[in-house]
């Protein structure tokens, strides 16, 4: 797609007959990536629980019952010790995860400990803590911080329904002060909460409209948690996820589409069509925050009948500590 996409462009990509569009993305993947490397990332919730947030998929926010027991912040070693046992399982990139509308001074110092010891592992490091004030983002930055994760999660018009303790402004706010401290941005959604193609279309368009657009692509399909304002929330098909999938890609063509939350849910087959439709980044580990994710032998397996490998590790590539001014990098 030459230029930025519009909503009429990625409205009609949704459209198109399910085999047109996933050759299209197959054609895009192929120009940018090797099409049969998938990067692997392992999630670790370092904070659980008792968010002051009211994000309606969230099995983390106080204001919801769903059986989640909060934990405080991790200690460091045993943050090290999970890294190191992803790290034997395969993973390239450990993303830590905290249940926070944003972190305070002394948990950033504490998670910005665990970035460092995490990086010196030979690991891209990844975090998640939420909404960000101006000059946190340079501290994970100097601690080693590779990726930041905040997700827009569906189309501004569609957010009221999902969550009313922050906006949307606030979330393109924070992944504004990643940007300009010179962290990667890890931006995506989730698909299946209620909402129209026409809604799915707009989150599209908003990702791609980012200047620079994020480096890699969430894709989630909703985990219904019981206890949260979405539980009985229908499930979206599946090929409507592909289709989804498919629409990043073309999109945004240099983001690494990752097939996210939801595999549990999802047959093989299903996800065999995501990767043909350009997603090449998976969470890779039995669990992702608080729900499961599939166990890691089956997705050995998975991997094997479909002639897949791991993507290398990009840490040696990319130095961690760099700057931006106006745009360009500067260190
Ligand atoms: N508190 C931080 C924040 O909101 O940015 C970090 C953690 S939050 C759990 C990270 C992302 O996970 C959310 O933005 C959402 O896109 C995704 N997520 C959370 N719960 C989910 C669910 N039940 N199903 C699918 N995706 C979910
Ligand atoms: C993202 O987009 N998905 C991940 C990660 N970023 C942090 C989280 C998925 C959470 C699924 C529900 C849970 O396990 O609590
Ligand atoms: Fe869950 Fe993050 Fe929202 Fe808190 S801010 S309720 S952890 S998604």
């Amino acid at each position: 797609m030459a230029g930025p996409a519009t909503s009429v462009d990625i409205e009609a990509l949704f459209e198109l007959p399910f085999n047109d569009l996933v050759y299209r993305a197959q054609t895009v993947h192929r120009r940018h990536f090797d099409p049969n490397a998938v990067q692997l990332s392992t999630l670790l919730s370092i904070k659980t629980g008792g968010c002051s947030e009211d994000c309606g998929y969230c099995s983390q926010s106080a204001r919801f019952n769903t059986g989640v027991t909060n934990q405080p912040l991790m200690p460091l070693d045993e943050v090290v010790d999970a890294a190191k046992a992803a790290r034997a399982n395969g993973a390239t990139r450990f993303c830590m995860g905290a249940a926070w509308r944003g972190p305070k001074q002394a948990d950033l110092d504490a998670v910005s400990k665990m970035i460092t010891a995490v990086r010196a592992l030979g690991l891209e490091t990844c975090a998640t803590l939420g909404m960000l004030r101006p000059g946190q983002a340079e501290q994970l930055a100097e601690a080693g911080l590779d990726y930041y994760n905040h997700n827009l999660d569906t189309a501004s018009q569609f957010y009221d329904n999902i969550i009313h303790t922050h906006s949307y402004q606030d979330r393109i706010d924070t992944l504004y002060r990643v940007r300009q401290a010179g962290i990667k941005v890890c931006c995506g959604g989730i698909i299946g909460m209620g909402e129209s193609r026409i809604h799915r279309s707009g989150l599209i368009v908003q990702l791609a409209s980012l200047d620079p657009p994020p480096e890699s692509v969430p894709i989630n399909m909703l985990v219904a948690v019981p206890g949260t304002p979405l539980a009985n929330t229908p499930p979206l098909d599946q090929f409507e996820f592909v289709r989804t999938i498919a629409v990043a890609r073309i999109a945004i063509p240099t983001a690494m589409v990752r097939l996210s939350a939801g595999r549990t849910a999802m047959p093989e087959s299903i996800q065999a069509l995501c990767f043909l439709a350009g997603a090449n980044s998976i969470f890779y580990g039995d669990k992702l925050l608080t729900t499961p994710n599939p166990q890691s032998d089956g997705d050995r397996a998975l991997f094997e009948k479909l002639g897949l490998h791991a993507m290398e590790c990009n840490t040696d590539k990319s130095p961690p500590v760099r700057h931006y001014e106006r745009g360009r990098r500067r260190t």
